[in-house]
């Protein structure tokens, strides 16, 4: 059986041309800051983001690690949405090694404006004791369908902390699909943050890595807290190569990914029990409910298995499906074929 895999952008491999790149890439030691092929990636990410430097890490979840933890002290608070990657699926790194709390805040539809920002922000003293010291923001908000927060209100919040003292950092691990979603580049939605990190092992395809971008100052402290998280990564240009290809192509057919999302959303829709507004998927996540469909979430995922679909449960009615480059409009269709089934069933 050939699967459609529509549980994540992460289950994407590298495209015949990533692979190409991974064998003809020029390498050197990137503790002595000697990889050219990671010092290129680098100096593009910075450049796409608009900003000064940027670091190559491993993961998603070390880039956002590390910029908690140098914006904090131990002891302070952030500022997070209650679905957010940082507070809910990175082992609690912001507790356990920047020795921070988030404070969880819901956002209408996943999306948080200034008031709801400013109203959970705590300036310590005796009583009233944990002070903030970041706001983490994430667009495209994954664990919200996708959903994707307009540059005024990223605006409206990065002045309204920064008037306050306090950095903003936004967790933009699928940037580029929230840019394509908004209709304006990346440098546009990162402007406002003091620092951003994005995914090149999402949508965009490459195998691993993610770029932790902001000013240079920042970037020079960001490596020492690598190596320190053990991330010091020598030849490493051969995961870079294919980041530069990520950035250089797959950029330019994001789009095809959310044409995907919202057919499949809208079949979803017509299916009973089925609970989806398709109009609100904007990018390449579609999250439904599926209590009324008398099935729970992992019953769900074991039908569609059945079928040749793999689909994950977020919580016990809400199944989520993420669309790439390696589901086109027929896996699509056959995923919706399945879903009829099960309902039908
Ligand atoms: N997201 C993964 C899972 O961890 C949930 C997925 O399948 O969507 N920020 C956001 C918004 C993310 O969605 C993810 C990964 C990360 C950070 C972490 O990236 P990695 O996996 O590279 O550490």
């Amino acid at each position: 059986m050939s699967w459609i895999d529509l549980r994540s952008d992460t289950v994407t491999r590298p495209t015949p041309a990533m692979r190409r790149a991974m064998a003809e890439a020029e390498v050197g030691d990137d503790v002595y800051g000697e990889d050219p092929t990671v010092n290129r990636l680098e100096e593009r990410a910075a450049e796409l983001l608009g900003k000064q430097a940027a670091l190559f890490v491993p993961t998603g979840s070390m880039g956002n690690l590390i910029a908690v933890k140098l914006h904090t002290r131990p002891g302070a608070e952030i500022v997070v949405e209650e679905r957010s990657h940082i507070f809910n699926y990175e082992m609690a790194s912001a507790a356990a090694i920047a020795g921070v709390i988030c404070r969880p805040v819901k956002g209408d539809e996943g999306l948080l404006s200034w008031e709801m920002v400013r109203a959970a922000i705590r300036h310590g003293g005796p009583y009233y004791v944990t002070p903030t010291a970041l706001v983490a923001l994430e667009n495209s908000h994954n664990m919200a369908g996708g959903a994707v927060l307009p540059i005024a209100a990223a605006e409206e919040i990065c002045a309204g902390a920064r008037a306050l003292g306090l950095p903003v950092h936004l967790d933009g691990a699928r940037i580029f699909n929230a840019a394509i979603a908004l209709g304006v580049d990346a440098a546009d939605v990162a402007r406002p943050f003091d620092s951003v990190m994005f995914c090149l092992s999402k949508g965009l395809g490459a195998p691993t890595g993610s770029l932790l971008v902001g000013d240079r100052d920042f970037i020079v402290e960001a490596r020492n807290w690598r190596k320190r998280l053990g991330g010091g990564m020598r030849q490493v240009g051969v995961l870079a190569a294919p980041g530069l290809v990520a950035l250089e192509e797959s950029i330019h057919r994001l789009h095809e990914d959310h044409e995907n999302a919202r057919r499949l959303a809208s079949g979803l829709a017509q299916l009973h029990g089925v609970e989806i507004d398709p109009e609100k998927v904007q990018t390449n996540i579609v999250i439904f409910d599926v209590e009324a469909t008398g099935l729970t979430s992992a019953e769900w995922s074991a039908e569609f298995k059945a079928r040749g679909i793999l689909a994950n449960g977020i919580s016990a009615s809400l199944m989520r499906m993420v669309t790439h480059y390696d589901v086109d409009k027929n896996g699509v269709e056959r995923a919706l074929a399945a879903a009829r089934e099960i309902v039908e069933r």
